[in-house]
């Protein structure tokens, strides 16, 4: 029986040890699942190194002073198609212009307004006085033309300046006296002779004018 019993009892510690070294083996290798893992952990703190550097980048490029802001500038050849645009501006309104840059279009002007009494009919030009200036500094008429400066600056007089303006002729040739914005705003004087007629507003030296009288 003790020899049957050693005979039985050998194969089933061969088995066990086999066993024991197949869990063994199991237990020293690492599944692939916890190699996938390793492996996802270095390239996600690779990918954050990547990040922080660039972080330090901007950050640089934001606190440098030392790099110039460059401006677009307008390519030549639209500052020339501009240049003539303004030339023929004015060329359109020889009584003067009025631009109006929008961002739609920056070219947008009219022509500053001469109205002309009774439709024209008798040569007779209107010119306006207001917010501090003649409106239509310098205008070309015909030899015979009335023209008539009307007063409408209701500003005239704000912070003590006198509350009204004056249209007096350089060579003493006229002179309106005061102009006040309600009453007596009006002045005409007929241009007979040929030449150039300044004026000025004598309380506001600044304000000045001329008309230009040509042959018919
Ligand atoms: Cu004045």
């Amino acid at each position: 029986m003790e020899s049957k019993k050693g005979n039985f009892n050998f194969p089933i510690i061969i088995i066990i040890f086999a066993v024991a070294i197949g869990i063994l083996f199991l237990f020293n290798t690492p599944a692939p699942v916890e190699l996938n893992v390793e492996e996802n952990i270095e390239d996600i703190e690779e990918k954050e190194e990547n990040v922080k550097e660039e972080d330090v980048k901007v950050e640089e490029i934001e606190i440098n002073p030392d790099i110039p802001v460059v401006e677009p500038e307008l390519p030549e050849i639209v500052e020339e198609i501009i240049q003539e645009e303004v030339r023929r501006i004015n060329e359109d309104c020889p009584f003067g212009k009025e631009l109006r840059s929008t961002p739609e279009n920056p070219m947008t002007y009219t022509c500053k307004l001469i109205t002309l009494e009774n439709g024209g009919q008798f040569g007779d030009v209107r010119l306006s006085i207001n917010n501090g200036e003649f409106e239509q500094p310098e205008i070309q008429v015909k030899k015979g033309t009335t023209v008539t400066w009307v007063m409408r600056d209701k500003t005239a007089g704000a912070g003590g300046d006198v509350p009204y303006h004056q249209v007096s002729s350089i060579d003493g040739l006229f002179d309106s006296g005061e102009l006040f914005v309600s009453g007596e705003n009006k002045f005409s004087y007929v241009f007979d002779e040929v030449g150039e007629f300044e004026y000025n507003c004598p309380p506001h030296p600044w304000m000045v004018g001329k008309i230009i009288v040509v042959d018919e």
